[in-house]
């Protein structure tokens, strides 16, 4: 029995017997609460969203308010393999919150594959941005020769709808765009993702495809890891400014963290924050499932590792947003709770605090 089975039937129970007013048979209501209690409990955050399956949260306060671009999982036959395959998901819904405490508001779908005239499948982890009142939705997705590019779709408002440009933005290759605003109102793309991300698949942004298997094309396990990719972006937020470039993640000695080292490389899920001047670069391992961090004093880098984030969730894929609300920090992140199922996840929000001395506390997802 899955989790989302046990609680909807713990539901479907109390509300069965309220509705007919019947009485209850206690002893089975109790039993039925109790499971929903243990497995609640088990989580140090409840899923935010529970009538559709949603990933890889993106969060931005836009005009005050908070906005969570996320994947929208959906049961899918494609079989689980090492390159995601099963990860088949076909549109973007957004969801609205007053603040980090109201309700969570499904703002509907906004972009869709059969919108985006390049893209055949999959569309992976989004993010979004605003400028001069316009609002940008990066999505990468699989082109017709099943190569994930990048692309930007076109709203006047943070809800919406969505307008797809006619191509993936030019240069762009690889999954999980996070756009980052600097200071000074510039824009940067990070981007990238090995193995089912294709990112093994490039150097210097050039495509090498050295064959199939999600780990051939990687360096050896010596060897310098591969890095995310940053972009400063075009004035009009649709077009890269710049040749991309690859982020070096250094350990605290100021060597390259090397592909072998599993627990602190960058896989995927790229973000950007800056506090207190210093940019922090959180990304996921991988197949180690952690959230991991890395500092700089610009948002090029080289960065330094620091430390974890975000300990593994339950459920292979491990992906997050960091967002200040209103002077407070908070990470959105997501797992399996609801299903049970690696392709089949939910997001949740919890606090995240910068400590004095910059570090981040490391977040337990489970109690
Ligand atoms: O949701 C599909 C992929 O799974 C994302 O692009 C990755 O970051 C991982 O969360």
């Amino acid at each position: 029995m899955n989790n989302l089975y046990k609680i909807t039937t713990a539901l479907a129970v109390i509300l069965a017997f309220s509705a007919c007013n019947n009485s209850p048979n206690t002893s089975e209501v109790a039993e039925e609460t109790v499971v929903a209690d243990s497995i609640a409990a088990r989580y140090l955050s409840q899923p935010l969203i529970t009538d559709h399956y949603t990933a890889d949260p993106s969060a931005h306060v836009f005009d005050g308010k908070l906005y969570i671009y996320p994947s929208h999982d959906i049961e899918s036959e494609v079989p689980q393999d090492d390159l995601g395959s099963h990860f088949n998901m076909m549109d973007y819904h957004v969801y609205a919150m007053d603040s980090p405490t109201s309700s969570v508001v499904d703002e509907g779908k906004v972009l869709g594959v059969e919108d985006i005239p390049w893209a055949k499948r999959q569309l992976w982890a989004p993010d979004a941005a605003e400028k001069d009142g316009k609002y940008y939705l990066y999505f990468p997705a699989k082109d017709a020769q099943d190569i994930f590019k990048i692309g930007v779709a076109v709203a006047d408002s943070p809800t919406g709808p969505f307008t797809a440009q006619p191509e993936p933005i030019k240069g762009s290759y690889s999954i999980d765009p996070a756009v980052f605003e600097d200071a000074d109102g510039s824009n940067y793309m990070y981007f990238g993702g090995i193995w089912g991300g294709q990112l093994q698949k490039y150097r210097n942004n050039n495509f090498e495809d050295k064959g199939p298997a999600p780990t051939d094309g990687l360096p050896a396990d010596d060897q310098p890891a591969l890095g995310p990719i940053i972009a400063k972006m075009s004035d009009d937020m649709l077009e890269f400014a710049e040749t991309p470039k690859e982020i070096k993640i250094l350990d605290q000695e100021g060597n390259p963290l090397v592909n072998g080292d599993n627990n602190r490389r960058f896989f995927e899920a790229a973000w950007v924050h800056q506090y207190n001047g210093t940019y922090y670069l959180s990304y996921s391992t991988g197949d180690t499932h952690y959230i991991a961090y890395a500092t700089a004093e610009n948002p090029y880098g080289p960065f330094t590792y620091q430390g974890v984030v975000l300990n593994p969730v339950e459920g292979w894929t491990n992906h997050h947003s960091i967002v200040e609300v209103n002077g407070e920090w908070y990470l959105f992140y997501h797992d399996t709770q609801l299903s049970g199922e690696t392709h089949l996840r939910n997001i949740k929000m919890t606090k995240l605090t910068h400590l004095p001395d910059g570090s981040i506390q490391t977040i337990d997802p489970n109690n």
